[in-house]
């Protein structure tokens, strides 16, 4: 499968600072990665996150295996989703991580108002000029906690960032302001569909208090004219190698396969 944005998803993203794109993975697809991610974090120490305002634990797999033949590898390396956001960014991109958002029924957590920029300034980054994708791998809505966003607020610069609960979250009277002033957008989201959103966009979800769970992948480029630091995680320039879309699938079966002979 290929996909092709259009010039009107690139007005629209530059206006608004996210893109939604409907079934950009298809349902066998969705249904593998979730397999395989369910059993991969059965066997990972590697699941925690930041404590939100509540106390609750917003469940996030980070991982900086950004070479290994797997599936993860496959969705983040596919031209289907590297070709997309070099046209939304008019940039080539590279790969700076990619993570599971893991939210549980009942006990996932919240994520704060934040911009991604705010986090990454640190790391040395010189301009905002980054984007993330965020595969829905389950069904997203309201109540299961389903990415929030402000409208345009990518716009707004770069807005403080401290610390609620264990999180990093923008400042809070500047999200007010912003939320005066910005329309406020749920993002729901069916399995396989993907949310481009740029690194200065303010978003945010709520704890997730459905019976539902509510996985995504999120996948994170840098552009290459933005110098940033190389750090464990998150590194500086490398070219990434675009891989063809057929390679989810393969990938995905491969790896079932061989955990069905483990
Ligand atoms: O998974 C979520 O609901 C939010 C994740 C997020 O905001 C982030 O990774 O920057």
């Amino acid at each position: 499968m290929s996909y092709q944005v259009s010039d009107t998803q690139v007005r629209d993203f530059q206006r608004d600072g996210y893109l939604l794109v409907p079934d950009l993975y298809n349902a066998q697809e969705m249904d593998l990665l979730l397999q395989v991610a369910k059993s991969d974090m059965e066997k990972t120490e590697n699941v925690g996150g930041p404590v939100d305002a509540d106390g609750r634990v917003s469940k996030l797999w980070l991982t900086s295996d950004t070479d290994r033949d797997d599936i993860y590898n496959a969705v983040c390396h596919g031209r289907r989703l590297v070709d997309a956001m070099e046209r939304l960014m008019e940039d080539e991109v590279y790969l700076y991580h990619y993570k599971m958002m893991v939210k549980e029924p009942r006990v996932g957590g919240a994520w704060e108002w934040h911009q991604d920029y705010g986090y990454w300034y640190n790391n040395g980054c010189l301009y905002p000029d980054m984007a993330s994708c965020m595969i829905a791998v389950d069904r997203a809505y309201e109540e299961n906690g389903c990415l929030q966003v402000l409208r345009g607020s990518h716009k707004l610069g770069r807005i403080e960032h401290g610390k609620t609960g264990t999180q990093t979250g923008a400042d809070r009277e500047r999200v007010e302001l912003a939320q005066n002033h910005l329309e406020h957008v749920y993002c729901e989201m069916a399995p396989g569909s993907a949310l481009f959103f740029h690194a200065n966009l303010l978003h945010a979800s709520a704890p997730n208090d459905s019976p539902d769970p509510r996985w995504a992948l999120i996948c994170c480029y840098n552009t290459r004219h933005n110098p940033c630091q190389d750090r464990p995680g998150h590194p500086s320039y490398r070219p990434l190698e675009k891989w063809d879309d057929d390679r989810v699938l393969a990938l995905g079966r491969h790896h079932l396969e061989q955990l069905a002979g483990e």
